[in-house]
């Protein structure tokens, strides 16, 4: 059937005289049973035996209708029919809600990857909890950061609401669980699974106009909350049991599908993977043995098992931000793992001598030992990362086991990423070269052929163009802001944190504002604008964002300045705006404090879509600069390695820093000045500037300069239309290692071995 009638069945009436919102439902219904006919199964023979689960308490989808209809292959013909019905799938879209399932790029790492499992046809699901309203919303408010729930689930949804149910036994109660099934449709291949856990008794009304909500009543509100930060104890205490209801349910699961298939257990590793994505879902290592012994499995053979099948992804080298949980919390919420957690710790104890190793210190238990112990595979997301990992934040246990450590960069979907939202560039890149690219990212090297070709470049320059005027139009009609298409797009958006140094960048803005003031206009005008979300309890965060909307206010409104440099923040970055501004930028800012990020896949989405990176040598931004070359890429900063010196050394002094270096002086002072101080509030501009003063903990100043110059280099060879059009080219057609199908496989290979 031809896709009008198919929908116009749904609809029951004509497309025409249907609603948006009418559409939306039809559209949604159809791609669910297409979907449904994807679905393969073991009896049918077309499954395999082993099966991965990737359990994550994150799974940051972003909407779906347009994708979906991307891998089943119907998004031209979609779009055309309701086109010539007056209807716009773009206005359709704006109807689904997107479901912030995560906090940022671990989350959205996990979304990329099921798609990819769907596509490569691998036999693996994704696992996580249902939380109701996700990561907060973010409002700003007199230039401060508001956050306000952000409920996702309509009536009719993309979840589909299954039979399963598992009682969960916590210290005291027993809680039943329900599973929600959302279909991961592969490009041209099989449906797979994301398994979202809720709990029965859930209560929405408890939550009212603000996030906060009463923390005790775990039975009612269980997974109501994301959590975006470990800062207050009651939260912790839910978030742990979060984790446990999150793995107990995994393991049932990963035992019940392995028993039907015809596993005895002991041979559970031939049937089943399971990939901890971060240390979140850790406890499913002795849950999965506490459920082995249940099934007649002893002590030593369940862990033997339970390590062949485990495997851990490590996502940070911040020390701060390894899980370490109180004994009495895990106490409290799921005594009958603490028995096995000791006994693991015990073996450890009793053949390793490096007690930092130890699995129990101090009454905490340190979740990532665990998994580096009793997994069979340790991960880091990037080569440097890993390097870090191996040499020095994991050396203890890279010593102990080096068989285990490996490296997975990250990667990102392309059919997300390129072909969904910047259509006009993925066209263009199969007019050119066939569209083989779509499933073999490497076929991108093809467009090296035209970095001569002038036709070429104008018209990569002229999409470029094109993208930046949508966004210009979509934040005037949104958010209100107003931007020039015909300034240079640089762009941050990432969540906000400290050694993400977006206060570096503002310093930056501070300094050209300055410079503006003394007459030096730059040729183009410029657009700074960033996108970031704080933590609710991340303080100096929030007084970075702060500093920001005042910025943004100041220069915005300095007529003397604003037709050379505009500065904006927009309101709740989230999945569906980075959509629309990775497409736009013409520079991809990318400047943590070397060593610290652990890969970053923003900077991949960037380059994808024809940006030009400012960097330092951090994450995946090494990899980019070894793939594209110094003359497509701008590097500034000190190394890793120095870096890593001197925190060793202990000897930073940022005030040397202000003291020596007149343009640092200006920069940080204006922070507080009146200008600034009559925009905001004195209170969080002067903790921005105390902070900056007397730590500066990731080292802004000492990049100050070079970053400085280096953005300059840039801005001044933006003027070279040719040029810049092929750096662009250049990252296009580099990209393709960044393909998250690539990193699948990689895991598979490696890993999995499905
Ligand atoms: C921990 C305890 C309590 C509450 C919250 C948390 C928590 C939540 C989220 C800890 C960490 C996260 C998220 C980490 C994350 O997003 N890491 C990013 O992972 C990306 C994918 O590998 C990398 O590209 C980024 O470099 C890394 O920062």
């Amino acid at each position: 059937m031809a896709v009008m009638q198919e929908i116009e069945t749904k609809l029951n009436k004509g497309i025409s005289v249907s609603s948006n919102e009418e559409i939306y439902i039809a559209l949604l219904n159809l791609v669910k049973e297409k979907a449904q006919a994807k679905t393969v199964s073991y009896e049918g023979g077309q499954e395999g035996k082993k099966k991965l689960y990737y359990i994550s308490a994150e799974f940051l989808i972003g909407k779906l209708l347009s994708n979906n209809l991307i891998n089943l292959g119907i998004y031209d013909e979609v779009k055309k029919t309701l086109q010539e019905n007056g209807k716009s799938l773009a206005e359709i879209e704006e109807i689904e809600l997107e479901p912030s399932l995560g906090n940022g790029g671990l989350g959205r790492l996990a979304a990329c990857f099921i798609d990819s499992i769907a596509t490569l046809g691998l036999n693996g699901d994704g696992v996580g909890l249902n939380y109701h309203f996700g990561l907060f919303k973010q409002v700003f408010e007199n230039n401060l950061q508001l956050e306000t729930p952000n409920p996702w689930i309509t009536p009719e949804s993309w979840l589909t609401k299954t039979e399963k149910v598992y009682p969960v036994d916590f210290g005291g109660f027993t809680a039943w669980s329900v599973m929600y099934d959302i279909d991961v449709i592969g490009y041209n291949n099989r449906t797979t699974k994301l398994h979202l856990f809720d709990i029965q008794t859930i209560d929405e009304t408890i939550v009212g106009d603000t996030i906060n909500f009463d923390k005790d009543e775990i039975k009612n509100n269980l997974t109501l909350f994301l959590y975006p930060d470990d800062s207050d104890e009651k939260g912790r205490l839910l978030r742990v049991y979060q984790q446990y209801f999150m793995v107990s349910n995994a393991a049932r699961l990963v035992i019940e599908e392995a028993k039907a298939k015809g596993s005895n257990l002991h041979d559970l590793a031939d049937y089943a993977a399971v990939q901890i994505n971060d240390t979140h879902p850790s406890m499913v290592i002795p849950e999965l043995i506490r459920l082995l012994q249940v099934e007649g499995i002893l002590m030593d053979e369940a862990i033997e098992i339970v390590s062949k099948v485990c495997a851990y992804t490590n996502h940070t080298i911040l020390a701060e931000a390894l899980e370490k949980w109180p004994i009495d919390y895990i106490n409290k919420v799921a005594p009958q793992l603490m028995p096995i957690i000791r006994e693991l710790d015990n073996k450890v104890r009793a053949t390793v001598s490096d007690e930092s190793t130890y699995i129990i210190q101090n009454n905490l238990v340190h979740m990532a030992h665990m998994d580096i112990h009793y997994g069979h595979s340790v991960n880091g997301v990037a080569y440097l990362h890993t390097e870090i990992l191996k040499n020095s934040e994991l050396n203890n246990f890279y010593r102990l086991y080096p068989e285990k450590f490996n490296n997975k960069t990250n990667g990102i979907t392309f059919r997300r990423w390129l072909m969904a939202c910047n259509p006009e560039l993925s066209d263009l890149i199969t007019e050119l070269i066939g569209d083989g690219w779509k499933t073999d990212a490497d076929e991108l090297e093809k467009l090296g052929a035209y970095v001569n070709n002038e036709k070429i470049l104008t018209r990569l320059n002229a999409i470029k163009h094109e993208k930046k005027v949508e966004l210009a139009d979509y934040l005037k009609k949104t958010q209100g802001l107003e931007m020039s298409a015909d300034s240079i797009f640089d762009i941050q958006v990432k969540r906000l944190h400290e050694y993400k140094r977006q206060q570096l960048n503002v310093l930056y803005a501070i300094h050209k504002y300055f410079e503006i003031k003394a007459g030096k206009k730059p040729t183009t005008p410029i657009t700074l604008i960033f996108g970031a979300k704080a933590a609710p309890a991340y303080i100096i965060a929030k007084d970075i964002i702060h500093a920001i909307l005042c910025l943004q206010q100041v220069i915005n409104n300095d007529p003397e300045v604003s037709p050379y440099l505009k500065v904006f923040m927009v309101e709740n970055y989230n999945v569906t705006l980075g959509e629309k501004m990775y497409p736009a930028a013409n520079i991809s800012e990318q400047i943590s404090l070397a060593s610290k990020e652990a890969s970053g896949t923003g900077n991949m989405k960037f380059m994808l879509n024809g940006a030009v990176t400012l960097g330092t040598s951090d994450g995946a931004n090494v990899e980019i600069a070894e793939l594209v070359g110094a003359d497509n890429i701008y590097v500034f900063g000190e190394d890793s390695q120095t870096v890593i010196d001197r925190y060793e050394r202990g000897d930073y002094c940022s005030r040397d820093y202000y003291e020596k270096d007149e343009y640092i002086k200006r920069a940080v002072d204006f922070i507080v000045s009146d200008e600034m101080l009559n925009a905001g509030s004195r209170e969080n501009l002067e903790r921005l500037y105390n902070e900056l003063l007397s730590k500066d903990w990731f080292m802004t100043f000492p990049d100050f300069k070079d970053y400085v110059a280096t953005k300059e280099k840039a801005y001044s060879d933006y003027e070279n239309k040719k040029e810049w059009a092929e750096k662009m080219l250049v990252n296009i057609s580099k990209a393709g290692f960044f393909s998250s199908d690539r990193t699948i496989r990689q895991y598979n290979e490696d890993i999995w071995k499905l």
